[in-house]
């Protein structure tokens, strides 16, 4: 198990301040009005409305100075920069995969490999479903089951590795199946909606020899993989001597290919790649990426950006940065979790969940109450959340249902080497200013509902009475 004074004894920021970015301060009045504009969806604030900006994680990231001065070293050809070569081998050498086709982001990716390898009618298992991820595989004809151990669905339980997979319901849905409609396993590493939870080591190897037995790929969602190592070497038995970034090799070793958002773990603020070892399926995803994204050397990217992954990437595994990151999310959720607000437990590498069901049980799922206590804690000191709950789950393409996921969370996201302490301070008071009146919290009803992928853009209004 973690031991929370040895992540938080040494967390202090590995680097110092060169340049700030001024921050926009607002009235109660002014935050109304603009939630009131944005339908009570915090994706729809604009960004100057915002004080202490906690939507998300991905590209949100300070970079360093030395990615600012890769950033002038951009090969800006159309097709053969030196910077996908820099990127290829920086991919090879920390990922350990052959082949490796840029992407402009994670989806980007997710879009290439599902096309490639779903077929209609085929059973995607994985643990537990990302938003972009289930999309793209529905969007080939495919079918997402969730495979993730029963832990990962209980905020309350502290068992350390909530990202495994459970072989049993993967054995049964073989079984139900077969292995033919199974083309791969999708895998993500320190799993998002879970809370930010890792899977161990121990269970990658079992699900690796499962896999082999069945002919199945197991394709990584590499996106905060180097997260879920960090967790591999503090929490699990015989890994802690061991590097980050020989973990993650481990991890990716274990693995066919994976698709990545370098936005996260890689400490761009955009860029992404499909990567894996089958010439077959690289030679696939180099020919597809030209219709999707642009030439295989580039694929939506400037080669500034290309450079600037290949340098984060060598920063990501940094032991130090790593304990700075995971230290500060440490910091903020210790805070509200003696002070008694319900958060997913154990307090996960990128974020923390505030469970919105424990939070404000006088709320039904349908009026939404992590979207209400979103709107709530950026009308109190514009903090701006994420719903991850009701909203982001959608409804059953089948039924037409919404789909009730167990997880009505908040996520409260931590951008890496962007705010302070004193800045978590500020969010843990505004937290608990919200928590002491949360019986007053009204639920929402939507009033607008897009498509695809509608947390993003639907929009809601308090309900009446
Ligand atoms: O936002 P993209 O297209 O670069 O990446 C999509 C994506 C794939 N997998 C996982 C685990 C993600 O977390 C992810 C994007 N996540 C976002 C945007 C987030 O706010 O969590």
């Amino acid at each position: 198990m973690t031991n929370p004074a040895r992540v938080r004894r040494s967390w202090a920021e590995p680097y110092k301040i060169k340049t700030v970015e001024l921050l926009h301060m607002t009235t109660r009045e002014e935050r109304e009005a603009a939630l009131l504009e944005a339908g009570y969806n915090t994706f729809l604030l604009r960004s100057r409305e915002v004080y202490i900006d906690l939507l998300t994680d991905s590209g949100t990231s300070a970079m360093s100075d030395r990615q600012w001065a890769a950033l002038m070293l951009g090969d800006e050809a159309y097709s053969g920069s030196e910077n996908f070569y820099n990127l290829v081998e920086s991919v090879q050498e920390h990922y350990g995969y052959k082949y490796l086709v840029p992407t402009h982001q994670g989806r980007g990716a997710e879009n290439l490999m599902s096309q490639i390898l779903i077929r209609p009618g085929d059973f995607i298992p994985g643990n537990m479903y990302f938003t972009t991820t289930r999309l793209h595989q529905e969007l080939s004809g495919g079918q997402f089951v969730d495979v993730i151990v029963d832990e990962a669905h209980v905020p309350g339980s502290t068992f350390p590795f909530k990202g495994n997979v459970d072989l049993r319901k993967l054995e049964q849905l073989v079984s139900d199946v077969g292995a033919d409609h199974i083309p791969y396993i999708s895998l993500e590493g320190n799993v998002n909606m879970a809370g930010g939870q890792p899977f161990s080591m121990q269970n990658l190897h079992d699900l690796h020899a499962f896999c082999r037995k069945h002919d199945i790929l197991i394709m990584l969602d590499a996106t905060r993989t180097v997260e879920n190592a960090w967790f591999i070497q503090q929490r699990e038995e015989g890994w802690g001597d061991k590097s980050v970034k020989q973990i993650l090799l481990e991890i990716c070793n274990l693995t066919d290919g994976c698709t990545m958002s370098a936005k996260k773990d890689s400490l761009v603020n955009i860029g992404g790649f499909f990567a894996c070892n089958s010439e077959e399926i690289y030679l696939k995803a180099q020919n597809l990426v030209v219709v999707y994204e642009g030439l295989h050397t580039y694929g939506g990217l400037a080669g500034r950006d290309m450079e600037a992954m290949a340098q984060g990437i060598r920063e990501s595994v940094e032991e130090a940065h790593q304990a700075a990151r995971i230290g500060q999310v440490y910091y903020l959720g210790e805070m509200l979790e003696s002070a008694g607000v319900p958060i997913v437990k154990p307090i996960g590498a990128h974020a923390i969940f505030i469970d919105a069901r424990a939070f404000l049980p006088h709320l039904d799922q349908d009026q939404y109450p992590a979207q209400a206590l979103a709107a709530e804690i950026y009308k109190e000191a514009g903090i701006r959340a994420m719903e991850r709950g009701n909203v982001s789950a959608g409804r059953d393409p089948e039924t037409g249902e919404n789909r009730h996921p167990k997880l009505e969370l908040v996520r409260l996201t931590l951008p890496r080497r962007v705010y302070t302490q004193a800045h978590m301070d500020v969010v843990a008071e505004t937290i608990l200013d919200v928590f002491e009146r949360r019986t007053e919290i009204r639920g929402l009803e939507m009033i607008y509902e897009p498509e695809y992928l509608r947390f993003f853009q639907a929009r809601f209004q308090p309900i009446e009475g």
